[in-house]
């Protein structure tokens, strides 16, 4: 197993305080990240600085040594530890069943084994966080010039690039997920998340090399669904009647989905619905027959939340408000608190249409069979004059 270095634990520790500074900054605000090409900022050093990168040690922006547009990094060998890093988690959360694929040109001026010196090393390497223990749990290194060994272990694996060579153009095109499981088993890994990318030299008897970094990008396959309209099929219901909620719901991701509903009034949980699946690009409307019984009187405000097992990126547009309805005494039409003669005019105006006639009142459907009739008065006369 790989000893961390002092290095690493130091700059770990550092993260890790970083990480609860930003958990913090979170907690105010609820924006992530959506698109899929944007995961790391300036991961192609365009900005002409480090901007969105943590430094240590001796990096600098260069622009003899460049993959694409003006600037590259250069993460020297002045110093015995040189590094920049980002994180990823929680500005974006990326699960590591996401498909993530990472992305990224390295240009070094030594590969190869180092023999047996212990320790030194220039690679690429990815954190990942453990989102109950909030911790720091596994860790994938990609390693063009390194020591000899390095077995993988529970928490740590490394890919050895030796046939990168010197002087050449790389390009490394990884797909992590399939990297993770060859390395760790293939299993359900449900709080595990990419937290951050390391790019580091580590001197320890040894020189690895300088190198040029530039084309840096972290990609995956979105998992989305959202909320697109909560409908409600009026607005005063009668205690003990009933109310349709239709929820359209589309998963906008690149896989089937299946999803949980679940349906508020205020913040009371009034309906749940725990798989529905729903192919790439389709919508669906699920339709709720509310039925309020034994609640307070007044207003409610209705809002439906989608849900995924798998990790998703995008949830702004996972919970949706739908406007309110009136609970109130079976009978009450017009909403006053109370059944009487106003209820009945307001039958009568609306008598025997259905929705999508001039006259249709949703309100005046108390028993929500779509059309205002007789049983409409029917309901009137049983509460009439209450309460
Ligand atoms: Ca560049
Ligand atoms: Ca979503
Ligand atoms: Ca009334
Ligand atoms: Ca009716």
């Amino acid at each position: 197993m790989l000893k961390r270095t002092t290095t690493e634990v130091t700059l770990t520790l550092l993260f890790v305080s970083i990480l609860f500074l930003t958990l913090q900054i979170k907690s105010t605000s609820s924006s992530l990240t959506c698109s899929e090409s944007d995961v790391l900022i300036n991961g192609d050093f365009e900005t002409g600085t480090f901007d969105g990168w943590i430094k240590e040690g001796v990096c600098q922006i260069d622009s003899t040594v460049v993959h694409n547009g003006t600037y590259s990094a250069y993460i020297s060998d002045a110093v015995y530890d040189s590094s920049i890093c980002q994180d990823i988690y929680p500005r974006v959360r990326l699960p590591v069943d996401s498909e993530l694929i990472l992305e990224g040109w390295v240009y070094p001026t030594k590969v190869g084994n180092l023999g047996d010196v212990q320790y030194p090393h220039s690679a690429i390497t990815l954190w990942f966080y453990n989102e109950s223990s909030m911790k720091p749990e596994f860790v994938i290194s990609y390693r063009w010039c390194t020591y000899q060994g390095g077995t993988n272990g529970s928490w740590w694996g490394g890919f050895l690039l030796y046939s990168w060579h010197a002087f050449e153009w790389n390009f490394l095109s990884r797909n992590v997920t399939a990297d993770f499981y060859s390395l760790f088993g293939e299993k359900s890994y449900p709080n595990i998340v990419l937290q951050q990318i390391l790019i580091v030299y580590h001197f320890s008897g040894d020189s690895p090399g300088a190198f040029y970094a530039d084309a840096l990008i972290i990609s995956a396959e979105l998992h989305d669904v959202a909320v697109l309209d909560v409908a409600l099929s009026k607005t005063v219901v009668g205690e003990g009647y009933f109310m349709d909620i239709n929820v359209t719901v589309e998963n906008q991701g690149n896989y089937t989905e299946t999803f949980a509903l679940i349906i508020y009034a205020n913040t009371t949980i009034i309906h749940t619905v725990s798989n529905t699946t729903l192919a790439v690009g389709n919508l669906t409307i699920l339709t709720f027959k509310w039925r309020p019984l034994l609640i307070a009187k007044g207003n409610y405000t209705i809002s439906a939340e989608v849900t995924l097992a798998v990790g998703e990126r995008d949830t702004e547009d996972n919970m949706l408000t739908g406007g309110w309805v009136l609970v109130t005494f079976p009978g009450d039409v017009n909403g006053d608190f109370r059944c009487e003669g106003k209820d009945n005019a307001a039958v009568a105006k609306a008598y025997d249409t259905r929705p999508g006639d001039l006259k249709w009142n949703p309100n005046a459907d108390i028993n929500n069979d779509y059309r205002v009739e007789g049983k409409d008065n029917a309901v009137i006369a049983k509460y009439y004059d209450t309460p």
